[in-house]
């Protein structure tokens, strides 16, 4: 068997008072979760911010030098879950709150040298919107943030997320094809284990498939417990990622079930068997 590079986990946080539905572990102040997960034997820890405010650099760098974790990603589903407004929005105000919340989590992320996601902030068409309309607008934001995080040192990365939460860009084929009529080369996608085992056909065909499309993956069993809870397959999967010499950073997405502790400790001892 070749010798493959191991792979990196980094658990999702958000600080306290984050909504159920940024889909962390923790809700806790940093100084907390950082050296929990690190003990674990997580290599990272995924952001999960609304505001820029959220995060004092100074003291967060203090605690990574600390614990030896990084910040692989800045995810911003709260912008959309929280923040209410996405760049889908027909409303130019809802649209611009949209872009100025991301920007700050566009500074935060090139600060840690993290990149930063797209999932549901971009927002859906709506039951009377128009697809191509839509597609321009989120298309215009992606570009002009595209470039801000350039600028910042940092990349954006775009999530397909399942039909039941937003209603366009569900599969990684879907996500390609939008970047690439787009001409938007510079972002890569991001698959999610708990949308693809909604949306696609073979979790493992199209992680292969994708495979130098993909800037980072969300791990999640089926029901969005810690891996080794639900019904997917974990060794084909990364057995699939190991045939692609997959080496960028996976995020592991979970609820907090049956509590925080035993949901992240269990997420990461399970992954280790294979990883
Ligand atoms: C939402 O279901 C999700 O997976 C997030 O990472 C996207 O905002
Ligand atoms: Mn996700």
């Amino acid at each position: 068997m070749d010798h493959q590079p191991k792979l990196r986990f980094a658990l999702t946080v958000a600080t306290p008072g984050a909504l159920p539905s940024a889909f962390v572990v923790y809700r806790l102040p940093l100084s907390e979760a950082l050296p929990k997960i690190a003990d674990m034997g997580y290599d990272g820890v995924e952001l999960a911010l609304l505001d820029r405010s959220q995060i004092n650099i100074t003291e967060l760098r203090h605690l990574l030098t600390n614990t030896g974790l990084c910040v692989p990603v800045v995810s911003t589903g709260q912008v959309f879950a929280a923040g209410n407004c996405s760049f889908a929005s027909a409303d130019s105000d809802v649209r611009a709150k949209a872009e100025r919340l991301f920007e700050g989590l566009i500074e935060i992320a090139g600060e840690l040298g993290a990149a930063i996601n797209v999932g549901r902030v971009r927002g859906s068409i709506g039951p009377n919107g128009s697809r191509t309309d839509v597609e321009a607008r989120v298309a215009d934001s992606l570009n002009r943030l595209g470039e801000q995080a350039r600028k910042a040192g940092t990349y954006i990365i775009l999530e397909p997320v399942n039909r039941y939460e937003i209603d366009f860009l569900n599969s990684c084929e879907e996500a390609v094809d939008f970047l690439n009529r787009y001409r938007m080369d510079s972002i890569r996608i991001m698959p999610d284990l708990f949308h693809m085992n909604i949306e696609e056909a073979s979790i493992e065909g199209s992680l292969m498939r994708w495979a130098d499309r993909i800037g980072y993956i969300h791990f999640a069993d089926s029901n969005r417990h810690f891996p080794g809870d639900g019904h997917l397959d974990f060794s084909r999967i990364i057995a699939a990622l190991h045939a692609v010499h997959y080496s960028n950073w996976i995020g592991v997405e979970i609820l907090p079930h049956p509590d925080p502790d035993t949901a992240a400790e269990r997420a990461i001892r399970y992954l280790r068997r294979f990883a």
